[in-house]
């Protein structure tokens, strides 16, 4: 059940393409990928920052969580997503903990990972994913 470290951090921004120039021409990383996701209704690009990644996150329908994010908070940190062995077995576990449940199951996120998440209303106020490859 242990993550073994955080896999990414979420970043919600309003516009990816301005938002990659801030992290590759004053951070000095860069993008090795971008990708959509439409099962979460965003486009994604990543940086490698040692074994974490830094996921921005822009919104490709109003309908999608992170459009409700910024219109709600503003852009900015938007969920910590910790790496775990088996994303069911620390859904499950987290439950039987008295956590809300997002995601009941896992099902597919960016990279080819199973992704689940927690409600922020129940872990302080972060939205919380975990991340994994089963
Ligand atoms: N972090 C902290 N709190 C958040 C939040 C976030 N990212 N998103 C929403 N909330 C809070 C809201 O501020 C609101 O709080 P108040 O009631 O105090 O105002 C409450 O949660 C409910 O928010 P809402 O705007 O009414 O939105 P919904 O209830 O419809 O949805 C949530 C909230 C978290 C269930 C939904 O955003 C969700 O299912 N998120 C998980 C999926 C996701 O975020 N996907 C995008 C990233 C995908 C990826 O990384 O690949």
């Amino acid at each position: 059940m242990k993550p073994t470290h955080i896999e990414h951090i979420g970043i919600a921004v309003k516009n990816m393409d301005e938002a990659i120039k801030y992290y590759e021409n004053v951070l000095g990383l860069t993008c090795y990928a971008v990708e959509e996701v439409a099962d979460q209704k965003v486009k994604t690009a990543f940086f490698m920052v040692g074994q974490t990644k830094i996921e921005l996150l822009e919104a490709t329908s109003d309908e999608s969580p992170v459009a409700k994010f910024i219109d709600k908070k503003g852009e900015g940190i938007h969920h910590i997503a910790f790496a775990v062995e088996d994303v069911n077995v620390s859904l499950q576990n987290a439950e039987q903990k008295g956590i809300t449940l997002i995601d009941k199951q896992a099902r597919n996120g960016a990279e080819g990972l199973k992704i689940g998440f927690l409600h922020p209303k129940s872990t302080g106020g972060v939205l919380t994913e975990f991340c994994g490859t089963k």
